[in-house]
């Protein structure tokens, strides 16, 4: 065999529609990385835009450059992971595809970890020289509040925990890749909340820039899943976070039809019993929808398997509120209070609620079965 010079750095870089922001990158990329071994190893969740296409032509004649293409699958972190699995590299570094992050603080990480005294080295927006760059107030806002709720869960002092632009050592990476969550977009904050030991940590400032070519993929659900990697890693050993926003919005759902429920016989003049039935109906369609795009986004229902979902959706929920009133009577009977009474009922009843519709109605299968999701 031929001995060839081992491989020093893997740059993982996370795309979703970046189809023209590849060769820019690779570009700056080649010119930074002169005389490391490298290669760059692009995880793509099957964009309807052809990003993965473009960058097997490239392979074809480049090949420090591979693509990971994710069918049926969603998610910066999870993809992220995935591409830092998938090399052999002793240091991976993880960057945006969109030419946010300067390219040209790579070579100071790569020398921070080869001395061997740090696994992580973070491109930071909020310390030293860094800054966020030209961004709006609010987004710089909406940064700094993930950041003070990062505290809830890291386990080390991170100037800019929202970052996704950094470089770790591969023992750093085997060390705490079982435990992650790998929800959302957070994958630094997921890795240094998970890792069993202090993480030695280095910061390297950096002027976030604009995006070159395509759209943010930033949106209300980014902040759902942010959400949900803290819940993942505060209490997800014994709850589900998944259970916790189910619960959310079926108390939402409360609260909206004892609204309606006032609306109805106050405005309206309904009779009570009528006025309960409409309200029930309502939100328990409301509910559907919402578990649908907010609890089970991942497996979002589409065309005919929307309309079983709900159909069965009505029956689940019809059986829960029926355990819930029995269980309730049932305590009150051996003496509990009303309201710890009131309270048991509730939980049985939720807790079947989303036994049923987590096993029954948002199976795993109807995901894989569902189309391809695109936005
Ligand atoms: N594989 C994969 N990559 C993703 C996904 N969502 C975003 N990305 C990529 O992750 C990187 C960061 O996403 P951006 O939308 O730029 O997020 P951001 O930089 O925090 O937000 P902006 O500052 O508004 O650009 C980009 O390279 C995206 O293409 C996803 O679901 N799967
Ligand atoms: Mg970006």
């Amino acid at each position: 065999m031929t001995e060839v010079s081992p491989l020093e750095l893997a740059v993982v870089v996370p795309v979703f529609k970046e189809r023209d922001n590849i060769v820019p990158l690779l570009e700056r990329l080649d010119v930074v990385l002169a005389g490391v071994n490298h290669e760059i190893i692009f995880v793509d969740d099957d964009s309807p835009d052809s990003t993965s296409q473009k960058i097997r032509e490239i392979a074809l004649t480049n090949p420090r450059v591979r693509v990971l293409t994710r069918i049926h699958r969603r998610g910066l972190s999870s993809a992220c992971l995935e591409g830092m699995m998938a090399t052999a590299a002793p240091c991976i570094a993880v960057m945006d595809a969109d030419l946010q992050h300067d390219e040209r603080i790579l070579p100071a990480m790569l020398a921070q970890l080869r001395q061997g005294d740090v696994d992580l080295v973070v491109g930071t927006r909020n310390a030293g020289d860094g800054s966020m760059g030209e961004f709006s107030a609010a987004r710089v806002q909406l940064s700094h509040l993930g950041r003070r709720l990062s505290r809830l869960i890291s386990r080390c002092e991170l100037s800019d925990p929202m970052s996704g632009f950094f470089m770790l050592t591969r023992p750093f990476l085997e060390q705490a890749v079982r435990q992650t969550s790998g929800i959302g977009f957070k994958i630094l904050l997921d890795l240094v909340a998970t890792s069993p030991r202090p993480v030695r940590l280095a910061e390297i400032p950096y002027t976030f820039g604009a995006r070159l070519h395509g759209e943010s993929k930033l949106d209300i659900m980014v902040g759902l899943e942010y959400l949900q990697l803290l819940l993942d890693k505060l209490i997800g050993e014994w709850i589900p976070p998944r259970f916790v926003i189910y619960v959310l919005v079926g108390s939402l759902g409360a609260v909206v039809c004892l609204v309606l429920l006032l609306l109805l016989v106050r405005v309206m003049h309904l009779d009570l019993f009528v006025a309960q039935v409409v309200a029930t109906w309502i939100t328990m369609t409301a509910n559907f929808f919402l578990n649908n795009v907010l609890t089970y986004r991942d497996r979002k229902l589409r065309g005919r398997a929307l309309w079983m979902g709900l159909f069965t959706f009505y029956l689940a929920c019809s059986v829960g509120a029926f355990s819930n009133l029995r269980v309730a009577a049932a305590a009150r009977q051996v003496g509990f209070s009303w309201y710890g009474a009131g309270v048991l009922g509730l939980t049985v009843g939720a807790i079947w609620n989303y036994l049923v519709t987590s096993i029954w109605i948002w199976r795993r299968s109807h995901a894989a079965a569902a189309e391809r999701y695109s936005q």
